[in-house]
């Protein structure tokens, strides 16, 4: 059995590292190389930086945040946001990135999961995909488009578990599902919609959004089947200490790093 990885997520706006809820009203949280080091020392098995302003901004991921954070970080860590090609993928990996996550780029163009797959092997290529809280009239999750953008979120026209078979079939090596409606209100992740996606693909699965306590870290890997468990919230807050996290799921039986 796989060790379980917990996975903090640094949103970062304009060079620092901020949380929203429900991806709005956004307040600074600290800075980015300081807060990777107390997450890398506290035992995170890796780190998820979403430039979060590069999409809205039409812009590149700036590298120069990245090449600082990877002269740092002995885990692994991956960068999202604002990655709309093999090139803007190459600045970033070889800036010292370790995985590259694209979510509406790859809705919009396809495509570009093949072209990262096959430039760089499908263990660098995540794809994020973010779900709505409720199921359409035929009880299928749909999948949003741009819900970094609250109001220029919208159906990406697509249901989740044929846009899942949809990027495993074109190479992603990984999954994060983001729970948007979850995001930031500490009520535990999006059960269903995990462990509907975990039935329908065998990729690593990465839960996203709704981190509150040790139960749901808990529930989210017994009953959800995710291999992964990102979180922002609680970890920022230093509600919940990653140290802590691990001894307690190792008491519930779950499989972690120590
Ligand atoms: P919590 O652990 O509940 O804070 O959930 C964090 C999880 O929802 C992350 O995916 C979220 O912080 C990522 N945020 C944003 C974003 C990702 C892409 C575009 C925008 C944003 O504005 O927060």
């Amino acid at each position: 059995m796989l060790a379980r990885r917990l996975i903090p997520c640094l949103d970062v706006a304009d060079g620092v590292v901020v949380k929203g809820v429900r991806f709005r009203d956004h307040r600074v949280v600290g800075d980015i190389v300081e807060l990777a080091r107390r997450y890398a020392a506290e035992g995170a098995d890796e780190l998820v930086f979403y430039d979060i302003t590069a999409s809205p901004e039409n812009r590149r991921v700036d590298v120069a945040w990245v090449e600082r954070v990877a002269r740092e970080l002995d885990i692994p860590f991956c960068v999202a946001g604002g990655i709309r090609s093999v090139a803007d993928a190459e600045a970033i990996l070889a800036a010292g990135a370790d995985k590259v996550s694209v979510n509406s780029p790859a809705l919009a163009r396809p495509g570009l999961v093949d072209e990262l797959a096959a430039r760089f092997g499908s263990q660098c290529v995540v794809v994020g995909i973010d779900v709505d809280a409720q199921a359409d009239d035929e009880g299928a999750w749909r999948v949003v488009a741009n819900s970094g953008k609250p109001d220029a979120a919208h159906d990406a026209g697509r249901d989740l578990l044929g846009w899942v078979r949809e990027v495993e079939a074109r190479g992603a090596g990984e999954i994060v599902l983001n729970a948007i409606r979850h995001d930031g209100v500490r009520g535990g992740y999006a059960h269903a919609q995990l462990a509907a996606v975990r039935a329908a693909t065998t990729l690593p699965l990465v839960a996203s959004g709704g981190a509150g306590k040790v139960e749901h870290f808990v529930d989210v890997f017994a009953r959800s089947g995710a291999d992964a468990a990102l979180a922002a919230s609680v970890f920022h807050s230093g509600e919940i200490r990653i140290g802590d996290l691990k001894r307690e799921l190792a008491a519930a039986g779950i499989v972690v790093r120590p």
